[in-house]
């Protein structure tokens, strides 16, 4: 049985922003290995959000699959990861606690209203554009060292993953 997070769903609506809203992320690329990371963002309703979603592309160029299996912050007492299941018509998050396979020679896309890292319990308010450092880690290529670019006060909406 899977754990649902229905109580937080509030606190992710940025998840349902519009894309273009989204599109201030950061372009530039983390490469690690075989994998490349890119359109790294970290979305939250309001600075004082109790918790936030991040997204992110992870493409692996390698012959191998690997897999995220955590992701490790000091921005946030807890991280998990999870996804997004619609059932009659409610949006839940449920926990992922195998991480996200990244398919050899394919993509793993953490994007608003599918998988996401959450982070829960944030240590401090968050500024629009800060840039949030992350660990992320991998099965294969290791720890790797992003900063998520921070998008404050993106329009919560009534339907989907916001609840
Ligand atoms: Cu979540």
């Amino acid at each position: 049985m899977t754990r649902t997070f229905r109580m937080l769903a509030f606190a992710v609506g940025a998840s349902l922003a519009p894309v273009a809203a989204l599109a201030q992320h950061d372009a530039a690329v983390v490469h690690a290995g075989d994998l490349a990371i890119s359109d790294v963002t970290l979305a939250a309703t309001t600075p004082a959000a109790p918790a936030a979603a991040v997204y992110l592309t992870i493409a692996n160029a390698g012959a191998a699959p690997d897999r995220l299996v955590s992701v490790e912050t000091t921005a946030a007492r807890r991280v998990e990861i999870h996804d997004t299941v619609i059932t009659d018509g409610v949006a839940r998050m449920t926990a992922l606690p195998d991480g996200v396979e990244v398919p050899a020679g394919g993509e793993a896309t953490l994007a608003p209203r599918g998988r996401h890292v959450m982070l829960m319990g944030l240590t401090a308010p968050l500024a629009d554009g800060a840039r949030v450092p992350l660990t992320l880690v991998f099965e294969t290529a290791g720890r790797v060292e992003i900063e998520a670019p921070t998008h404050v006060g993106a329009p919560a909406q009534g339907t989907g993953h916001g609840g």
